[in-house]
């Protein structure tokens, strides 16, 4: 019997458990799926970040971590972990992300805002359409990549920018440090979706800021450190940029008292741009296990050399 220990916390047990169990037996595993197991005996661990399992030493025949997060940031500089390490892409996940960049591009696109704040005046504004609104994207991975198809979709016209050359139909991608400078040249709408690593933290600074038209609007559901938040307050103040809405920080929950909370230009939200949807994700989690089994590469493993 393979056996599974579940070390993503009480909380997420309850809502995964039955998912889990349901997906290997969709797959014909036999799973003993559990929280205490010995740890000599883990096949698996089934992991997210702020679990109580930081120390990996016992676990000596596990065969891989499974996180439940798509970032790693949290797990991957922890030397105790040296059995391969897999992050989650979820079909699940990757839905709600393009949702949530998507409601929020339309927003600035169509100044919702001011359509919500018209205070008894007709005062008429007709937004330009779609194809003249740039939206450029940083990170063309299994998020960005979806994202920038959904934007196309709309009508945007889109640019991504990537570590390597990648190529997306209907995007105009750029990869390296000139193409980030050319990615961010025309675009009115920012979106953040690189993962955290030394390379991508600041990228978004005062020098970067400076590259954008001014007015351009951001959205960070990628990660907190991607932005130099001094730089993006002080461009916020001087209307070089003329929004942000934030997902993720520095430190979360983001502290009572920090200005991003009271910023006028600023929208925060609670990191819920797009959480792992168990039924998907389970799947994900069973297809690795089944891999794992069957000596085949795992998908979705993390190259600890590029951060992500
Ligand atoms: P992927 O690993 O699939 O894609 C990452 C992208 O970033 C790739 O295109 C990669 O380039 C690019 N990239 C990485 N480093 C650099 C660099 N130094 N310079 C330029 N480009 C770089 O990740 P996902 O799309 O699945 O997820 C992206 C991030 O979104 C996650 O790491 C996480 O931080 C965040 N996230 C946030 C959520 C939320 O609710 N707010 C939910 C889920 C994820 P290349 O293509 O060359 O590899
Ligand atoms: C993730 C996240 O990385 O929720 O999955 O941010």
């Amino acid at each position: 019997m393979i056996k599974v220990e579940f070390a993503a916390g009480d909380t997420r047990w309850a809502v995964y458990e039955t998912p889990l169990k349901q997906a290997f037996a969709k797959l014909n595993l036999d799973v003993d799926l559990q929280t205490r197991h010995a740890p000599q005996d883990v096949d698996y661990i089934v992991y997210a970040p702020g679990s109580d399992l930081q120390d990996f030493t016992p676990y000596t025949n596990a065969k891989a971590v499974l996180n439940l997060w798509a970032g790693v940031e949290r797990i991957i500089g922890n030397e105790t972990l040296t059995m391969p390490l897999c992050r989650m892409v979820d079909p699940g996940l990757t839905t709600a992300m393009v949702e949530w960049v998507c409601g929020h591009t339309l927003r600035y696109h169509l100044e919702i805002d001011k359509c919500l704040n018209t205070q008894n005046r007709w005062d008429p504004y007709v937004p330009p359409l779609a194809k003249d609104r740039p939206v450029t994207i940083l990170g063309l991975g299994e998020l960005g990549q979806a994202c920038a198809s959904a934007l196309t979709g709309l009508g945007f016209p889109v640019t991504g920018w990537s570590r390597s050359k990648r190529e997306v139909p209907g995007v105009t991608c750029h990869h390296g440090d000139q193409g980030m400078h050319d990615a961010l040249a025309n675009a009115q709408i920012v979106v953040l979706l690189l993962p955290d690593t030394p390379a991508t933290q600041n990228l978004l600074n005062e020098q970067s800021l400076s590259n954008l038209p001014k007015g351009a609007r951001i959205l960070n559901p990628g990660r907190g450190p991607l932005i130099d938040d001094d730089a993006l307050l002080a461009a916020l103040d001087t209307g070089q940029i003329g929004h942000a809405t934030l997902d993720v920080f520095r430190v979360e929950p983001l502290p009572l008292g920090h200005p991003y909370w009271t910023h006028p230009n600023v929208t925060v939200t609670p990191h819920i741009a797009a959480e792992t949807r168990p039924s998907t994700a389970a799947e994900i989690i069973a297809e690795n296990v089944r891999r794992g089994e069957a000596g085949l590469e795992f998908i979705y493993q993390v190259d600890r050399d590029r951060g992500y």
